[in-house]
């Protein structure tokens, strides 16, 4: 293993998630001594969590490719780079010449986004591929934020986030950030922002079909039931419009169609919506009473309201309800941060669409250059025209992480060929006939832009590598760079000279150097309004009942009327885990198996189920068999497991993981259960049935 570059402090961004907490780290003789938070960093004030000392156990993981592998036969071998990027190309090449580009899928994992030397190289590499099966995480995740974002302020990334620094009026909805340390909403040190809101006299409140962590520290948590939030938030808005408490602020004359979101809203009042939702009418007008009250009130959304089968309503209603309030750009309420680099830079008005194609078999749209991933394995299983022959799959487990990835997991080896940018042999990858593994982590330089996007503060950082790479390994730029460049002869921009050109056209004409300068992090200060300029819409209004949103009204009007599963499973993301892809940290997996099915003491008691019991938990796409946690902190009629476990099969070469396999979410997950109105999955609310697995049943799994 090489030794750091230098000894001394180094100060850096952990980039394993959407918080990028500053990091010091110390080196003495070459290693490090000391990992801690940066108290001098502007936006993590010291803040880190137990994956942030993990970063450590990645750079050791003897596990992590450093050399690209090819596969031979049943096994790997391993190729020179040069040969790898040629026999990458030639087989792409060949694939497209035969079936044309779209024979050849991409597929973009979650940490492309906290990795700025493949953010800022690879678009010359995907455009040279011409192929409209392009899929990434996104939709699984947060495609309905992007599409009302897009529909209401005319671009996918003009998402406004929670100011929580000011708020004084939290209401979480479908998100846990004491776990996840915050989405869409990038403020790290989360137990202290939430207890600075409290302490300066405001509240917390958590709509969750789960106790969570984040409840266990809020002034109140009120059960949902999965997948019924829409609901809730029309009762919500229509309690505000029927009882008079609409008060729209300074963005006023750029709304549209306030009426069209007061009838919508009308159709669903809060007597109608109780039993659907699980919440006591009179709860749900007291909190549209409370919100309404506050000061700085605030309503935020995440996963669990994303992720499920009304996805896109839910979050344009949690945008309107934001905005009948003033909340939207208002100090404390839904702001748009003015990053130093800015993904927004050069758009313009108007310009942004969605649906310029479809995807061959279910007609899903496009959107921001992707197709919904939950259209994946079908492209892949029907033949015909465009069908899909080749996967490039680049910092992705979409086996673990995707719908119906049992199948996926199946269908793969059908493929001609596999090539996969990523430094594990995983579920996905093992599939692969190539991988390029990239350095990684504490080996790169780094800037976050995508997180600095949607930053509750206005700041800048760069982080140099704290160790060097030896000669046999490449950089992911580099890897882009070459594959691009035997595609197409061009040679691009180094993701230097990107940042550089960006940060000096962005909003504080900065550049690369003066940050640089700034070991801790530059500091612009808290979010400042910025409406209506910022906006892009073609009229430059917004518009507040978008009408593809309304049209979708109908379907959630008849679920209302639908018998509610006896089960419904949600998910439970873990702190000492990344989705699928940190249970190789030792560090991060002491103790006892996290992937249990939690269910509640009277849904147990009716199954005779007890905690440590092995469980078969069913559904229409699949079955798979877990240890059940009995708890006290779930919704009735709801169970929880967390996803990205799954790591049984020998052929996955992460040997931490490997020991503690746990099972996969997503083989119960069908990639027809989506939100039909955005495309993204819809993975929570899934219905299933769980029992008691018999004794010779359970000797066969242990
Ligand atoms: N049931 C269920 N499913 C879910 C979710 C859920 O809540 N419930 N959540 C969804 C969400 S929000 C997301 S974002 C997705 C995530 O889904 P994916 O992005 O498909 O999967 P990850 O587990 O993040 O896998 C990341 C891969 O990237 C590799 N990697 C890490 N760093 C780098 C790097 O710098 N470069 C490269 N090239 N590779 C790298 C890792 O080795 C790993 O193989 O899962 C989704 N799936
Ligand atoms: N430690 C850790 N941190 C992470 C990750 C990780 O895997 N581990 N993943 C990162 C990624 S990729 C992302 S996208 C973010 C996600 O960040 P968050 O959205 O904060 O993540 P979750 O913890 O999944 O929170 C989702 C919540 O929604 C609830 N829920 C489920 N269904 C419903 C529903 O229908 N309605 C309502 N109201 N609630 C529902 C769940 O109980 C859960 O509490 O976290 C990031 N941070
Ligand atoms: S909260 Fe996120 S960014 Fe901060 S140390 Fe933990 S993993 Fe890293
Ligand atoms: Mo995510």
């Amino acid at each position: 293993m090489s030794r750091a570059i230098r000894d001394g402090k180094h100060h850096r961004a952990c980039n394993l998630c959407e918080a990028i907490c500053g990091l010091t780290i110390t080196v003495e003789d070459g290693r490090v001594t000391d990992l801690r938070g940066d108290p001098l960093d502007p936006l993590s004030r010291g803040a880190i969590c137990p994956k942030g000392t993990a970063l450590l156990d990645l750079y050791a993981d003897p596990d992590r490719l450093r050399t690209p592998i090819r596969r031979d036969g049943a096994a790997w071998a391993p190729i020179e780079w040069d040969a790898a990027f040629d026999l990458a190309v030639d087989r792409l090449r060949e694939i497209a010449r035969v079936h044309g580009n779209d024979a050849i899928a991409v597929y973009l994992g979650n940490p492309t986004a906290h990795n700025s030397g493949t953010l800022l190289s690879m678009g010359g590499f995907l455009n040279a591929l011409q192929t409209k099966n392009r899929y990434s995480a996104t939709s699984v995740d947060q495609l309905p934020s992007h599409v009302a974002a897009l529909e209401m302020f005319g671009h996918p990334a003009l998402i406004p986030v929670p100011d929580v620094d000011r708020t004084d009026y939290f209401l979480i909805m479908g998100a846990n950030p004491l776990v996840s340390n915050g989405s869409l909403m990038t403020a790290p040190g989360m137990r202290t922002r939430l207890r600075e809101i409290r302490e300066r006299g405001g509240r917390v409140v958590v709509l969750d079909p789960r106790r969570t962590e984040t409840a266990a520290v809020a002034d109140e948590h009120v059960f949902v039931r999965p997948g019924s939030d829409a609901a809730l938030l029309l009762a919500l808005l229509d309690t505000i419009f029927s009882e008079d408490l609409v008060r729209l602020g300074r963005l006023e004359p750029v709304f549209r169609k306030l009426d069209v979101l007061r009838e919508a809203a009308r159709a669903f009042p809060a007597e109608r919506v109780a039993a659907f939702t699980g919440v006591a009418a009179d709860t749900i007008r007291r909190i549209a009473r409370e919100f309404a009250a506050a000061r700085r009130p605030v309503a935020y959304g995440r996963i669990g309201l994303s992720t499920q089968a009304f996805g896109g309503l839910c979050q344009w209603l949690v945008l309107a309800l934001n905005a009948v309030c003033g909340r939207l750009d208002a100090e404390g309420g839904m702001m748009w941060p003015q990053p130093a680099f800015d993904l927004i830079l050069g758009a313009k008005a108007g310009e942004a669409h969605s649906g310029r194609w479809h995807s061959r078999v279910r007609g899903l749209p496009e959107i921001y250059n992707e197709l919904p991933v939950a259209a994946l394995i079908e492209e892949m299983q029907t033949p015909g025209e465009g069908q899909i022959r080749a996967l490039v799959t680049v910092a992705g487990n979409p086996v673990l992480s995707t719908p119906n990835g049992g199948l996926l997991d199946r269908v793969l080896p059908g493929l001609d060929f596999m090539l996969c940018i990523d430094p594990y042999v995983n579920e996905t990858t093992r599939h692969a006939d190539l991988i390029l593994p990239p350095a990684h982590g504490l080996e790169t330089e780094h800037y976050d832009v995508i997180f600095h996007q949607f930053a509750v503060r206005n700041t800048a950082r760069y982080s140099e590598p704290v160790f060097a790479i030896d000669e046999s390994q490449r950089f992911d730029w580099q890897i882009f760079g070459a594959l691009r460049e035997r595609l197409t002869g061009k040679r691009g921009a180094t993701p230097r000279e990107r940042l550089d050109t960006g940060l000096r056209y962005g909003a504080y004409r900065t550049s690369l150097e003066a940050v640089r300068a700034h070991e801790h992090g530059v500091d612009f200060g808290p979010l400042a309004p910025c409406m209506p300029e910022r906006l892009l819409t073609g009229d430059a209004r917004i518009d507040l009942a978008p009408a593809t949103f309304v049209a979708d009204l109908k379907r959630l009007d008849a679920a209302l009327a639908e018998p509610v599963p006896e089960l419904a499973l949600i998910g439970r993301r873990q702190l000492r885990g990344n989705n699928s892809w940190m249970h190789n940290a030792p560090r991060l997996m002491r103790g006892p198996d996290r992937c249990t099915l939690q269910i509640g003491i009277a849904d147990a008691a009716a199954r005779g189920i007890s905690s440590g019991d092995v469980v078969e938990v069913a559904s229409d796409a699949g079955e798979i068999a877990v240890l059940a946690e009995v708890t006290p902190d779930l919704m009735p009629g709801v169970v929880s497991l967390p996803h990205g476990f799954g790591h049984g099969n020998a052929a996955v070469l992460l040997s931490v993981a490997h020991d503690r396999p746990g099972a996969s979410y997503n083989d119960l997950t069908d990639s027809t259960r989506i939100d039909e109105l955005t495309g993204n999955a819809a993975l929570c609310g899934v219905p299933v049935s769980v029992r008691l697995r018999r004794e010779a049943e359970v000797a066969a799994v242990s």
